[in-house]
């Protein structure tokens, strides 16, 4: 390899890891979302659809997204949760209806999540709509789990084991049937079924070529 080409390499890998250490500060900034989402190569709809999430749930209106964030919405949208797993889809009624008593805050932040699923604007995220948000939804699961303090010893990596004891201790998890269903949500981000969500999940969405 050239000296070039050697400084390259190194360059990527430096600019990877610091990247990676970025997302696990149980903060994130837009910057930071950015550099994670190029350092994945995603997609220009996926990035859109993360930029857009992440602006939704930053309902705190500081510059970084923290567990203050997250966990009121996680918690909001238990019901919405389990409606979708046993009806397999939601109206925008029932949806706003289900979040009815979380805060004016938090409400407006889950409606604009429904915004962003229901892309043909008819007022139901069916089952087609939510196979479509496959990639985005797999890398917010990761980042939120980081953010939320899932990674329990901070290897960036959430093991099956530490999810486990996480959502066992989780106040945002408001009964059994919620802590089935974010069970449940593990084993779909977990793409190569190895029991650890990591960026390797993450990297098998945007299959690239391999540098030459
Ligand atoms: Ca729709
Ligand atoms: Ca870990
Ligand atoms: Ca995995």
């Amino acid at each position: 390899m050239s000296i070039m080409g050697t400084i390259q390499l190194f360059l990527f890998c430096f600019i990877s890891l610091n990247q990676i250490s970025n997302v696990y500060s149980k903060t994130m900034s837009s910057r930071e979302l950015k550099d994670l989402l190029a350092s994945l190569r995603a997609d220009s709809q996926t990035s859109n659809f993360l930029l857009t999430y992440y602006d939704a749930l930053n309902t705190t209106g500081t510059p970084l997204l923290d567990f203050q964030d997250i966990a009121p919405v996680y918690k909001a949208m238990d019901k919405i949760a389990l409606t979708f797993v046993t009806v397999g889809q939601i109206s925008r009624s029932d949806y706003m209806e289900s979040v009815r008593s979380a805060d004016a805050k938090v409400r407006a932040a889950v409606e604009k999540l429904y915004g962003l699923f229901d892309k043909d604007k008819n007022n139901v995220i069916d089952h087609e709509e939510l196979e479509l948000t496959l990639r985005p939804r797999v890398v917010f699961f990761y980042v939120d789990l980081l953010i939320l303090g899932a990674d329990l010893d901070g290897d960036k990596r959430v093991t099956e084991d530490e999810y486990k004891r996480h959502i066992a201790t989780a106040d945002y998890v408001t009964g059994d049937a919620h802590k089935a269903f974010l069970e449940g949500n593990f084993n779909f981000a977990d793409l190569d079924d190895n029991t650890v969500l990591e960026m390797k999940d993450l990297q098998i969405l945007f299959p690239h070529d391999s540098p030459k």
